[in-house]
């Protein structure tokens, strides 16, 4: 299988983390694609026309394309319901907590590319909206966090994981670790696992 890849995805880092956790890592070759926002990559866009990364290719040529679909099959490849729940309320759960942290990194790229305007291009309404947002899900993974560490680890817990670790990465000002204990204690947990050290962005 071959990954469009890059070093400081956290989209990529899901894929590559469900890889290690599932055994499948040694099966997947990583291939660096460039995915800019403003710049459509042609090579990237022959297998996903919407230009950004992770994408897989299938030895049958069939491309999948989202880190929830690509971590979703790798777990059926894996035998199933490794680390996405059977359907049932565990799974909506992890669904859920998998959601919210890719929608919060969706959040996180805008903000970031709004940040990174000159001054008299921003647009201030934006930049406190994506604050606002980022704030409020935060605190609701932080009201999560206790069912998250008492649940099996999962989809969910690499999803918060990873974009928790983009926070880190790219937003320290944000501190989102004040008020937020329970957070902040699994994120330690996902830190110490062997997949996350594997993974962790430079
Ligand atoms: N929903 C997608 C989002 C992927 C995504 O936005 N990836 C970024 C890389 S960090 C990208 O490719 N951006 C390029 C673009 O949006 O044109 C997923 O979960 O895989």
């Amino acid at each position: 299988m071959k990954l469009h890849w890059s070093p400081r995805s956290p989209y990529v880092r899901k894929v590559l983390v469900v890889a290690r956790e599932l055994g499948l890592n040694d099966s997947i070759q990583c291939v660096r694609s460039v995915a800019d926002m403003r710049a459509p990559n042609p090579d990237l866009m022959a297998d996903n026309p919407l230009s950004k990364i992770p994408a897989m290719v299938l030895p049958s040529g069939e491309v999948l394309v989202d880190s929830g679909v690509i971590c979703e099959y790798l777990d059926t490849l894996a035998g199933g319901n490794i680390l996405f729940p059977a359907p049932g309320p565990d799974r909506w759960s992890a669904l859920t907590w998998q959601a919210l942290a890719t929608g919060l990194l969706d959040v996180l790229t805008l903000w970031r590319n709004e940040r990174d305007k000159a001054v008299a291009m921003q647009f201030p309404a934006w930049l406190d909206a994506f604050a606002l947002k980022t704030d409020a899900t935060l605190d609701r993974l932080e009201r999560d966090a206790p069912r998250l560490a008492s649940a099996p680890f999962g989809i969910g817990h690499v999803a918060v994981g990873c974009c928790l670790s983009y926070l880190d990465f790219r937003f320290a000002k944000v501190g989102w670790r004040e008020g937020r204990p329970e957070l902040a204690a699994l994120h330690e947990a996902f830190r110490a696992r062997p997949s996350a050290m594997a993974t962790e962005p430079a």
